[in-house]
């Protein structure tokens, strides 16, 4: 018989065996197997796996609960730089009890004292080249053990005799610099060998010196790329050896010329690796390091996985009428390509990539804004040394399908290129399925767009600004918690937001907000004036939120709590002390204007179908939406009042509550017209924002429901909707009885809507509806996964799966049978366990199969009517019901 393990899944703050842990309090999780839930848990933390009696240091003793997660060392502080391991055992409601988990790992990170390493540098420090440091190391043993601990001022790879210890990875990632920097931990022992070690490390420009945002602008942390690295070895004999970057280190000249993130990589092929290569003094450029001048940046340990090689792409090669070598990877993604490259020594070769063909079928490199071609920025150049090689950009990322090969002397075979896609190593947690193959195909370009923007930060485009827009995130969040675990990814943004926000509670409208204090300049003066955007700054409230209500994180909410507050306080004085424009020119609402928000920038409902860009550019400075800003900032009050509530601040939750009230109140009566039941600007987003933020009384929701569908018919179907409200048109639609109209805007197929998308060869989301002009030419990124928010429609009301509690605790099954459909199926990995939902129409009548997790409650709604209420396992229904 074969041993099943009924406890699995081990993770440590929701990584699997981190190395290098720098929170010393963490927090396990695990899950159980079977149909039958927790009652209680017991996790035990030692320094062996064999948890010998006395060498054990902690118990968490019996803990009456049912959540298998949330459960944090609390036993004495755990040493820095320490391999430990924990285990876990189970009581079950059915009496039964699991017995110890397998023993997993985790192991502390480095204390903030313990660096025996400075950070270095080069001679020529501001010149614009790639920073290549090495140092040689004899060690007189075997390595029994050995960890090496490093980071950088731009991105770097710690390469141990040749082995590149950090590749595919792009750290550190991107913080406000000029306070923190992420270290990596690495298990350094295979690399290290008895007798003449090369340990080096070879830094680019990175998020740091890199070039930023939609200007491009570069060096907003600083101009010294530098390194730092410590080394704890022990060999077999004993011995201790550490050692770390200091002046003792050189530094020369290497392949990698200058890379940027962004705007690609320039290699010489003709200068050898220095660290590759043994004798230091006959490098090329070879010099001496120099000891980087104080700062007061200070390292923390990366919390999240990193971003890794997630698939690969086989291509197609043809040429262009232009004569051009053009390579199509058949799909929209964020990552690099590996060539094979031939040619004589000294020969350049130039790829570009882009995600779009010119009408004439030429790669475009104009359509993100700038009409000259030489000025694209997704570009690497490649000179060669002779021989064949296979070439893939360690330093840059792009966003593409197509490459345009220049200046090979051959022939490219598709064999000899494939497309390597990027991403945060995240685990999927959402898989959706469905009788139509475009709905699939939607879903599959929503997760592309999601792996696409989940690299460095959360982004809104892996192309042109490749920014950390807080809107983007704000809406895309819970979808992105049901399609993958996002929640330590999230944390971390959450984390920079915190550290970001301005003193006066506004928040930088991208996160990292792109530059440091001291060097921020004019653009960067009129981009802070954005940060008063409601729709944006809400993700300080919305996102802790989201995660809280997806994975049960209460600890977020009380990290995030002052952050949040700090952004609706602001909102509230703004509404209460400055009278917009708009209110001095309109009929005021009395005592009520106090609540009203119309002074400050908003982008507003943001990219309307139809709506040209500077006309919206125009109202978010001079009209400010009150209608959209006061709704949204009654609905953050309104979280926060409950996030209040959930962490015991019964006096704020109060404060808080009334204050949601009044605004509510105040947003009826400035922006509800009772005759007509007519809402804003009667948008449909007006609708839309009423009824999802619940700010409506109830005997007026059903006007607000059939207005806005009556503009959906007005509009043949189409939605109206921009960036904020799209997410929340379809739910909004579906759980107010009219999802007929919701299926009909999912169904529609002619612009705007997300099937016209597909029919155009959409792989991934679009910023825009239409994706390109009336000629054909492209616009706007083509990788932009904020509409994309609708794939959690598809799991939640098609298939109908989603919490009712935190973390999935109860769960709501209600499914929504209809459209073009025959069947539709998602499949969750909650915090619990497997949940599933699966539905399916034919002669014979409806079936509804669904899976609960163990612990958990199933409210299922059933499609004929009536409720059933059921436990942890597999459950079934079919009507009409078999005699
Ligand atoms: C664009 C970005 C982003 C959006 C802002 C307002 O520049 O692409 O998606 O949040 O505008």
């Amino acid at each position: 018989m074969s041993w099943e393990p009924q406890v699995t899944d081990l993770r440590v703050d929701n990584l699997v065996e981190p190395l290098g842990l720098g929170n010393f309090r963490p927090e396990f999780s695990w899950r159980v197997t079977g149909s039958i839930g927790q009652i209680a848990a017991e996790v035990e933390v030692g320094p062996s796996a064999e948890f010998a009696a006395g060498t054990r240091c902690w118990t968490s003793g019996k803990v009456v609960g049912t959540r298998p997660f949330g459960l944090r060392y609390a036993g004495p502080p755990l040493p820095a730089r320490q391999q430990m391991y924990w285990r876990v055992r189970v009581w079950r409601a059915d009496g039964t009890e699991t017995g110890w988990s397998a023993p997993t790992r985790f192991e502390t990170g480095m204390g903030a004292a313990q660096w025996c390493a400075r950070w270095i540098t080069g001679p020529d420090v501001t010149a614009p080249a790639t920073l290549y440091l090495r140092t040689e190391l004899s060690l007189p043993g075997r390595v029994v053990r050995a960890r090496a601990y490093a980071s950088a001022l731009g991105w770097y790879r710690l390469v141990i005799n040749g082995l590149d210890l950090t590749a595919p990875a792009l750290v550190p990632r991107w913080t406000p610099f000029q306070d923190y920097v992420e270290y990596q931990t690495y298990d350094a022992t295979a690399a290290l060998r008895p007798g003449a070690n090369v340990v080096g490390i070879v830094v680019s420009e990175g998020r740091f010196r890199g070039k930023l945002g939609g200007l491009s602008r570069p060096a907003r942390y600083g101009d010294q790329l530098a390194a730092i690295a410590h080394l704890d070895i022990e060999l077999a004999d004993g011995q201790q050896i550490t050692i770390g970057t200091d002046e003792s280190w050189t530094t020369a000249r290497g392949p990698i010329r200058w890379s940027d993130p962004k705007h690609g990589e320039r290699v010489d092929l003709r200068i050898p690796d220095p660290l590759c290569a043994p004798p230091a003094d006959a490098l090329p450029g070879g010099a001496v390091a120099r000891v980087l001048a104080p700062h007061r940046r200070r390292l923390i340990a990366e919390e999240v996985e990193r971003v890794t090689e997630v698939a690969r792409l086989p291509a197609t090669v043809s040429r262009t009428r232009a004569g051009v070598v053009l390579v199509d990877f058949g799909q929209n993604f964020s990552g690099v390509v590996s060539i094979l490259l031939n040619g004589a020594a000294g020969d350049r070769i130039v790829l570009s990539y882009s995600e779009v063909l010119t009408p004439a079928g030429e790669l475009d490199t104009t359509y993100l804004g700038d009409r000259d071609p030489a000025r694209w920025f997704q570009r690497d150049e490649i000179i060669l040394a002779g021989a064949p090689v296979r070439y893939r950009p360690a330093f840059t990322i792009h966003g593409f399908r197509y490459l345009a090969v220049e200046g090979l002397s051959g022939e490219l075979c598709a064999a000899d290129v494939e497309g390597i896609v990027l991403s945060t190593a995240l685990t999927e947690t959402g898989r959706f399925s469905c009788s139509n193959p475009v709905l699939e195909r939607l879903h599959a370009n929503v997760e592309w767009s999601m792996l696409s923007n989940f690299t460095d930060t959360p982004s809104d485009c892996p192309t042109r600004e490749r920014s950390g827009w807080t809107g983007d995130i704000q809406v895309f969040a819970s979808t992105a918690a049901i399609l993958a675990g996002v929640r330590p990814y999230l944390r971390r943004y959450l984390g920079n937001l915190a550290a970001e926000q301005l003193p006066d509670g506004r928040v930088p409208v991208v996160i990292p907000s792109e530059s440091a204090p001291d060097r921020i300049g004019l653009p960067e003066r009129l981009f802070r004036v954005l940060s008063s955007s409601t729709g944006w700054g809400d993700a300080s409230v919305i996102l802790p939120w989201t995660l809280y209500w997806y994975y049960g994180d209460e600890d977020i909410l009380g990290r995030q709590y002052i952050s949040a507050q700090a952004w609706v306080d602001h909102l509230t004085r703004r509404a209460a002390t400055r009278r917009g424009l708009a209110r001095r020119l309109r009929c005021g609402v009395g005592a009520q204007e106090q609540f009203i928000l119309d002074s400050g920038f908003h982008f507003g409902e943001w990219l309307r179908p139809g709506e040209a860009l500077t006309a919206q550019l125009r109202d978010a400075v001079f009209a400010p939406r009150p209608a959209v800003a006061t709704a949204y900032l009654a609905h953050s009050t309104r979280l926060l009042s409950r996030i209040a509530d959930v962490l015991g601040e019964a006096g704020d939750a109060e404060r808080y509550t009334l204050l949601a009230d009044r605004i509510r109140d105040a947003w009826n009566a400035a922006f509800v017209r009772v005759e007509g039941a007519r809402i804003g600007d009667d948008n449909q987003d007006d609708y839309v924002r009423a009824l999802a933020f619940e700010l409506l009384p109830p005997d007026r929701r059903a006007a607000a429901v059939a207005r806005l569908v009556e503009l959906i018919e007005a509009a043949d179907g189409h939605l109206g909707t921009g960036f904020l409200s799209t997410a929340m048109l379809l739910p909004t639609l579906s759980r107010n009885g009219r999802s007929d109209i919701a299926y009909r805007v999912l169904h529609q197929t002619s612009a705007p809507s997300w099937r016209a998308q597909i029919q155009r060869g959409a792989t991934t989301i679009w910023e825009t509806w239409e994706g390109y002009d009336p000629a054909g030419k492209a616009r706007r990124s083509h990788n932009h996964y904020a509409l994309g928010a609708v794939a959690a429609w598809l799991h939640e009301d098609v298939a109908g799966l989603r919490p009712a509690a935190p973390g999935y605790a109860r769960i709501r099954i209600d499914p929504t049978v209809g459209g073009e459909l025959t069947w539709a199926s998602s499949v969750l990995d909650t915090p619990y366990g497997r949940a599933s939902s699966t539905w399916r129409i034919d002669q014979s009548g409806l079936d509804l199969a669904v899976e609960v997790p163990p612990g958990t409650i199933a409210e299922v709604v059933l499609p004929t009517g009536g409720m059933a209420e059921v436990g942890g396992g597999a459950h079934e229904w079919h009507w009409p019901p078999t005699p």
